[in-house]
């Protein structure tokens, strides 16, 4: 362990953690120092089974040596180049490895640095889309109740979550929203996607009829909502939406940031659900959460739509100092390896009826009153504490980092999403920490 590791802060309170309750952290920390494979170190030498994946990005587990290596030798060789009128190789090779693992027609990446960047680089593209055919009225923006969509404004204005919403003004201005898909009353405990609900889907046709086709430009969701507390589509709900849009000239935006990269037992939600979108954002597992870097996918079409006009004139206005940056380039380079030699991408499906079995045996267990499952994520949903919500979860979420295992709630819902490393015995383990934290909290 490096010095800087052994020296404890004496001062926490420069750092504005984000998406943190500051004052009750800092009275009691919880810090990591190191991490490797499926296991962090916490700072008093304490080992804690990563059931998250960091915050659902460390697909590949943690500190693999494919991607420190390439990080190590790209940073002594070339550190940064500018991304605006001048390129490095590597960039140029990672955006066709990536579209080798595609959805097929998802020919051409733009790149960002998060999630959130790659959610309004969509947004933007599909706006300017439609104006370069000619058909700039197209400027609204669908999304979806309960849906994150990170946290720039143009996410939190397609985005369906309140509490992060409500205190930032008017947002972007003609958007609406569709109704989520979460139907406990139909749908509780079921194993893998739900049977009810697809009919949900008709409510893009109400808001087309509402305001015109002409006047929309995309409809954006999480084929799979994670950040919410885990929403699955039901049956046939995706393929609904697709052809409600195709039907009206609508793009369909696919926000991947969680489910990209193995997440489902496919390389993206499109190909399990068999439905691919015209834009797909994608950022988190491209380079395993190491270096930040967001990776937005879309078709011919769309691309091509831009390549007109003088040959000397920038084509699409927009771009981050970061895009494509080599380090991080590298890193997702090295991430790809890994995920190829071990066949990420592609594990979570054989795993994944252990897992949901796994799962569903916490059934029955204190206060649990729906569990869901789809690839390699779970979530357990408790029952609030009267007039204390999220209580209950969060004490949940404090006794599994003592008993050693990171979990993640939202609301008062569990959210497990593992590295796609976790071995069965790990399964196992991970679930046994969860059920005697349930049997253990009020
Ligand atoms: N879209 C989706 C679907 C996401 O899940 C983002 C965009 C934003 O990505 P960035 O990289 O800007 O954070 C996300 C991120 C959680 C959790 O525990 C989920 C996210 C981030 C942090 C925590 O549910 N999702
Ligand atoms: N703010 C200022 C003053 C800048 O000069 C720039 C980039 O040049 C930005 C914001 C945007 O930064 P980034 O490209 O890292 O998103």
């Amino acid at each position: 362990m490096s010095n800087r590791l052994k020296v404890t802060p004496n001062d926490l309170s420069a750092f504005w953690m984000p998406f943190t309750a500051n004052r009750q952290f800092k009275q009691a920390p919880r810090m990591f120092v190191s991490a490797k494979d499926m296991h962090y170190t916490t700072s008093d030498g304490r080992k804690v089974l990563d059931g998250t994946a960091g915050l659902w990005c460390v697909n590949a587990g943690h500190c693999r040596p494919k991607i420190t290596e390439a990080i190590q030798h790209q940073a002594a060789e070339l550190d940064y180049a500018p991304a605006f009128q001048m390129g490095h190789p590597i960039v140029f090779e990672l955006a066709n490895r990536l579209v080798d693992i595609a959805p097929k027609g998802m020919d051409h990446v733009f790149f960002t640095n998060s999630g959130s960047e790659s959610v309004d680089t969509a947004l933007k593209m599909a706006i300017a889309y439609h104006r370069a055919k000619g058909e700039g009225a197209r400027t609204r923006l669908i999304g979806r109740e309960r849906g994150y969509h990170g946290v720039n404004f143009g996410g939190i204005s397609v985005g369906g979550i309140v509490s992060n919403r409500k205190m930032f003004g008017t947002l972007l201005g003609g958007v609406d929203h569709m109704p989520h898909t979460h139907l406990p009353e139909k749908n509780a405990f079921s194993k893998g996607v739900p049977e009810h609900g697809a009919e949900l889907a008709n409510e893009l046709e109400r808001i087309v009829t509402l305001h015109d086709a002409s006047t929309i430009a995309a409809v954006i969701v999480e084929p799979v909502a994670g950040s919410t507390g885990v929403i699955l589509p039901p049956k046939g709900y995706l393929q609904k939406l697709r052809e409600i849009c195709t039907k009206h000239g609508i793009l369909l935006i696919f926000d991947e940031v969680i489910t990209g990269f193995g997440r489902l037992g496919t390389p993206f939600a499109a190909d399990y659900f068999g439905v691919t979108p015209d834009i797909m954002t994608t950022a988190k597992g491209v380079s395993n959460g190491v270096i930040p870097m967001g990776a937005v996918f879309v078709k011919k079409e769309i691309h091509d739509a831009f390549m007109t006009g003088p040959d000397h004139m920038i084509e699409f206005f927009h771009g981050y100092t970061y895009s494509g940056n080599p380090i991080a380039c590298a890193a997702a380079l090295g991430t790809l390896d890994t995920y190829k030699e071990e066949g990420l991408l592609t594990r979570g499906e054989e795993l994944a009826p252990y897992w949901e079995d796994a799962l569903h045996s916490l059934k029955g267990e204190p206060n649990v009153i729906d569990i869901r499952n789809i690839g390699l994520i779970g979530a357990i949903e408790l029952a609030p504490i009267a007039g204390q919500p999220t209580k209950r979860a969060f004490s949940a979420f404090v006794k599994a980092f003592e008993r050693g295992a990171l979990i993640r709630t939202t609301g008062d819902i569990i959210a497990l999403s593992p590295p796609l490393i976790i071995t069965k015995g790990q399964i196992n383990e991970l679930i046994d920490h969860v059920r005697d934290v349930l049997r253990s909290i009020d």
